[in-house]
């Protein structure tokens, strides 16, 4: 009863220090620990920016392969607030009953294949394919899309060989142009089409705009999302009582979504570019260096949650920071919380037990701290339920 267990790698350092600092290409990062200075940094917007060089705040810096700016991402108020506007309404389609019964047809599909195949390799079999499908109804575009993105494998960025992979970037960058230029040639109601149509202070968005606001669409709901999918498998297959208590209550699956995501954390941190010299948690930050705000570590913070380290489905008080917090705070959220609820009801309905093989996990290191995030792959068995 290990392989679902993801320790708290901050413990020590956010009780004695609060801050963590790690190297990352010259451009160090001081990784803000506690619950109560993550929010109040994540807050304070005019201090920690996110609108600085583009790539600049995300850790490790992807300022050698992005001139793009991420749009809301990399952008602070007041545009942040305009730009979000635009797309706020767009994002929040996973909430609607058709697009519901959609992602519930994929998700079941996929299970049943998985079921049928025997063995399943999570990441790549599973969660990648889970993850891509999905997408296509983020973007409203035909579900055979999900094939090229999927040849992309896990991450868009990064590569084996290489953590920040310049030439896989440029895959993604083409794509996204060409598939801009389609747009603008035969519109359609998909993303693409319904940004081009979009206005910003009262001009039509650029095609840079439309490419910043797909970027994102495109990496910020990757491995984040494939994570989260990977580990609540392994989660249940650990805990099948945990499976069937939410067969038998179903209505405490939304928080039990809430939950997961608090204890995986898919994203560790985000950064912000510091614009005047300041203090956090008693430690001097200069103007022009960066900080990060790690998600990860508040949400195991014991002033904060009883029994940080235990997933407790229900839990009542919960407010995490898994999907960051603040004018930032995840766009894509309605759409993985869905993919998590649908992903829980459908294996609570058709599997009874979950058999882990073997497998890998997924180490990140952050400086001296390294944190399981998730799985590199995992072998399991899906064992149906009659
Ligand atoms: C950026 C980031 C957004 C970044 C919410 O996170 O996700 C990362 O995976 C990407 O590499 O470019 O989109």
């Amino acid at each position: 009863m290990s392989k679902s267990n993801f320790p708290d790698s901050f413990e020590k350092n956010r009780s004695e220090k609060g801050i963590s600092e790690m190297a990352d290409q010259n451009d160090p990062v001081q990784m803000v620990l506690r619950h109560k200075d993550v929010r109040r940094c994540a807050h304070n917007w005019k201090t920690f920016q996110s609108g600085a060089e583009p790539g600049r705040i995300v850790v490790p810096s992807e300022v050698k392969i992005r001139d793009i700016r991420q749009i809301p991402f990399e952008v602070d108020p007041p545009e942040h607030g305009e730009y979000r506007d635009l797309v706020e309404g767009w994002f929040r389609r996973p909430l609607k009953a058709d697009y519901e019964a959609k992602l519930q047809e994929q998700i079941n599909a996929l299970v049943e294949k998985s079921i049928n195949n025997g063995t399943t390799e999570v990441v790549s079999q599973f969660a990648l394919i889970l993850q891509s499908q999905a997408l296509t109804l983020l973007l409203n575009i035909p579900f055979e899309e999900s094939k090229v993105w999927i040849s992309w494998g896990i991450h868009v960025f990064r590569s084996e060989e290489n953590p920040l992979d310049g030439d896989k970037a440029n895959i993604l960058y083409t794509y996204i142009d060409e598939q801009i230029e389609r747009a603008v040639i035969s519109p359609g109601d998909d993303l693409y089409s319904t940004l081009l149509a979009s206005e910003f202070q009262g001009k039509k968005l650029t095609k840079e705009e439309v490419k910043g606001i797909i970027i994102l669409t495109f990496a910020g709901g990757r491995d984040t999302v494939i994570n989260a999918v990977t580990n609540t498998i392994a989660y249940f297959a650990e805990h099948p009582n945990s499976l069937n208590r939410l067969r038998d209550e179903p209505e405490i699956i939304g928080k039990a979504v809430e939950e997961l995501v608090r204890y995986f954390s898919p994203l560790t941190h985000m950064g912000r570019v510091v614009t005047a010299d300041t203090e956090v948690c008693k430690h001097a930050i200069k103007e022009d260096t960066r900080i990060s705000l790690c998600w990860a570590s508040a949400n195991r913070d014991a002033n904060v949650f009883e029994k940080p380290n235990e997933v407790i489905l229900d839990r009542k008080m919960n407010p995490h920071v898994a999907f960051g917090f603040g004018h930032h705070n995840c766009l894509g959220a309605h759409h993985a919380r869905q993919i998590l609820k649908i992903l829980i009801k459908t294996l609570a309905a058709k599997v009874e037990t979950i058999d882990i093989l073997n497998h890998e996990d997924n180490i990140e290191e952050w400086g001296d701290i390294k944190r399981k995030v998730g799985f590199e792959s995992i072998n399991v068995n899906f064992n149906r339920r009659n």
